[in-house]
């Protein structure tokens, strides 16, 4: 077929596709498509043609092609997404809604019970004054151990069993206490710090788990002593358990500290007179604490003979345990709806 018949039947075409009107409905939709753009459409049998025209003449012809079939398909396009907005319409329009019907509540969720209570906890030593710091859970040996008086090789290492990342000079943090040297290498005292966070131990039992959460606090400035840090504790556990609570401090040992020591609450569930919780004492265990040893302060660039502080660390687990009477702490990880609701109301 000569070149310029062709050119003349696509510049035809091209008029009458101009003036389509934009079909109406799917049945006019589905003629137009056939008739133009179908598998034996015009458009189908004009393409064939461009074969037997001399190559001089292709270009315009191509292109001639090309705009019908961006017109016919943005038709196309156009009408389809119209008419199924109008049967949209139609069907909304027909149908009854009766808008005094009650709405679906959708379901709220609740803080997790470990974050309730170490917001709680937060909260507390916020409003003594005390600022929040957080810390990296991959921590190296010199802030984790070296840096808190844990010699290299020293046997106090072992209070707290730690995962090793493999390739890197890294750990997982076993304990919050690392946040201290940060926050002193940072800021400078005097200082008032709490760091709450994840920490990791190779430790699984039901009052054990390979991650959990502690806050760290401690207080840097001068002339700080023991009673600053019984009075601190005392106004905390207060706070937490309410006025009748009692406190007692027992001696211990951990390397960042001199003395040290660990906190005991009278017992949350019995009120001191005895239970299977404390183990009939009256008695539990909530924290370790201490004033900061001398070592600790130098190693943070901090004259010893100048400041001194105190510090503390207790575990959130722990803490919701007793608040709420779980007695099996892999109860807060395995994200059982049926435990997790009965949270909801606040805690
Ligand atoms: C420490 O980790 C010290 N850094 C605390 C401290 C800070 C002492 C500042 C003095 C001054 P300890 O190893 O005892 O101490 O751990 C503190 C608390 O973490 C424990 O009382 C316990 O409640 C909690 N804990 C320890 N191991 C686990 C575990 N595997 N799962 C859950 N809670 C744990």
């Amino acid at each position: 077929m000569p070149a310029e018949n062709l050119i003349e039947k696509l510049l035809s075409l091209k008029g009458e596709v101009a003036s389509v009107p934009s079909p109406a409905d799917e049945k006019e939709l589905e003629s137009v498509r056939i008739k133009y753009l179908g598998k034996k459409g015009v458009l189908s049998i004009l393409s064939q043609e461009m074969r037997s025209v001399p190559a001089d003449q292709k270009p315009e012809a191509g292109k001639l092609l090309q705009e019908i079939r961006s017109t016919l398909e943005g038709l196309v396009g156009s009408a389809e997404i119209e008419i199924k907005r109008n049967k949209v319409r139609r069907e909304i329009e027909g149908e009854f809604f009766d808008t005094t019907l009650p709405s679906i509540q959708p379901e709220f969720g609740s803080a997790h019970p470990i974050s309730a209570v170490m917001d709680e906890i937060t909260d507390i030593f916020s409003g003594m004054g005390f600022q929040v710091e957080e810390g990296p859970e991959t921590e190296s040996d010199l802030y984790n151990f070296e840096k808190l008086n844990f010699p290299p090789e020293h046997p106090a290492r072992d209070m707290q069993d730690t995962f090793h990342l493999l390739d890197v000079e890294k750990i997982l943090r076993t304990h919050t206490s690392p946040v201290q040297v940060r926050a002193m290498e940072k800021y400078g005292p005097p200082l008032a710090v709490i760091a709450p966070g994840k920490v990791y131990r190779c430790d699984a039992d039901v009052t054990h788990s390979p991650m959990f959460h502690q806050i760290e606090g401690f207080v840097i400035d001068k002339n700080i002593t023991m009673g600053d840090l019984k009075g601190t504790l005392k106004a905390f556990a207060t706070r937490l358990y309410g006025a009748d609570v009692k406190v007692r401090l027992r001696p211990s040992f951990f390397p960042f500290v001199e003395p040290g020591a660990e906190m005991d609450v009278s017992c949350v569930i019995c009120g001191g007179a005895g239970c299977r919780v404390c183990k009939q004492s009256g008695w539990l265990e909530i924290l370790g604490a201490g004033m900061i040893h001398p070592n600790v302060l130098k190693a943070s660039g901090i004259d010893p003979d100048q400041w001194g502080g105190f510090a503390f660390g207790l575990g959130i687990e722990r803490i919701a345990m007793l608040k709420y009477g779980v007695d099996d702490i892999r109860l807060f990880f395995e994200n059982d709806m049926r435990f997790l609701r009965q949270f909801k109301g606040g805690v």
